[in-house]
């Protein structure tokens, strides 16, 4: 017997209506899609040529965010995006400063309920730097995605598009989160820790010594790894609480090298970081300048030229534990600087930054 209510309506077809507004509003939070803010500064993505066939000789940092957003309609389908220009300029002119100013942006962006991703367009010859930087320095699980391109979008063939496309999938993925700033290039997804700009005209630029995270195929991303360093919110650095990056420069290494570099940067940096021949090596006659910025507390850091997989030894050819150095493991020199600049805000001791490259 059916028991009906004063409105005739059956315990039945109740239920029926509970569970169609249920499975309505399920599916209309499935469709919310996920809110992406692009933050602009700049680059290739943002480049322009004179002809379609300029590929390689263009302007960088020309085409506003609205107008690299308008050119590719499909970001709408994959995320609700807005975007903001933070800078215009050409990733080879970096300061500390921007990098600052970037990432204090970010830090109050992912705070906001209403930010569930970020996307950063960059110049490629820095990218890996602030990606860096922004992994060891903003406390957020969202994901954080910095992009680039290698030809203008002007040129035939141009990349920024696709790559544009998959960081904003990327961002508005749940299942990037928590995985560290990550970079989008050429199908790829890398850690923004390892990955490198490996080869300067080629749209495969972008390599990690360790492989690549992932792939991003028609705007899924395709996870096969997950970093193991320290990134984010495991980090003990902090932009909210950084003023400025400690000063920290490059010597290169080679043969016939003199100490020039060394003695000129010496007066002004909390840290040198040396590019050295195979593992970090360090030629006899520049121990000595070395041992003497040491002795009035600037830090050495051994790095090495050669990169793409493997990492300098401590006390191997070199007697780090005598001379009080610290070996950036398999950070090449620029991935050195960022953590020597993030690192010398919080500790001056040698054993304290050796134990900061093991664990970022
Ligand atoms: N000059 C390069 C830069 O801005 C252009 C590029 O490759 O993005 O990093």
């Amino acid at each position: 017997m059916q028991v009906r209510n004063t409105k005739g309506w059956t315990a039945g077809r109740m239920l029926a209506l509970v569970a169609a507004l249920a499975l309505s509003s399920s599916t209309a939070f499935a469709d919310a899609k996920s809110k992406v803010v692009i933050l602009a500064t700049g680059g290739t993505i943002a480049g322009a040529g004179a002809t379609a066939a300029n590929s390689a000789t263009y302007q960088a940092a020309k085409v506003p965010v609205d107008k690299l957003i308008a050119g590719v309609p499909e970001l709408a389908d994959v995320a609700d995006v807005r975007g903001e220009q933070v800078f215009q300029i050409a990733s080879e002119s970096f300061t500390n400063e921007q990098l600052m100013t970037l990432g204090k942006r970010i830090s109050a962006l992912v705070k906001q309920d209403d930010v569930d991703g970020i996307v950063v367009t960059h110049g490629t010859d820095t990218l890996e730097e602030t990606a860096f930087f922004l992994n060891l320095v903003v406390h957020s699980a969202k994901p954080i995605v910095v992009v680039g391109a290698m030809r203008p979008g002007t040129a035939l063939s141009a990349d920024g598009m696709l790559n544009l496309y998959d960081a904003v999938a990327v961002a508005a993925a749940k299942d990037s989160r928590g995985k560290g700033v990550l970079v989008t290039m050429n199908d790829e997804i890398q850690s923004g820790r390892d990955v490198t700009k490996a080869i300067n005209i080629r749209t495969e630029a972008f390599k990690s010594p360790w492989g690549a995270l992932g792939m991003v195929v028609e705007g899924k991303g395709y996870w096969f790894r997950a970093p193991v360093k320290r990134h984010t919110t495991n980090s003990e650095f902090d932009i909210d609480k950084i003023e400025k990056l400690a000063p920290v420069e490059i010597a290169y290494g080679y043969g016939n090298m003199s100490d020039m570099a060394y003695r000129a940067f010496g007066k002004d940096v909390k840290a040198i970081i040396h590019a050295g021949t195979g593992n970090g090596s360090v030629a006899k006659h520049i121990v000595p300048v070395l041992q003497e910025l040491r002795g009035k507390g600037v830090q050495v850091i051994r790095s090495a030229r050669v990169t793409g997989g493997g990492f300098v030894l401590r006390n191997a050819e070199q007697p780090d534990d005598k001379y009080d150095w610290v070996v950036s493991h398999d950070l090449n020199p620029q991935k050195a600087r960022i953590l020597a600049a993030v690192a010398l805000t919080r500790t001056q001791d040698s054993k304290e930054l050796q134990r900061i490259f093991w664990e970022y």
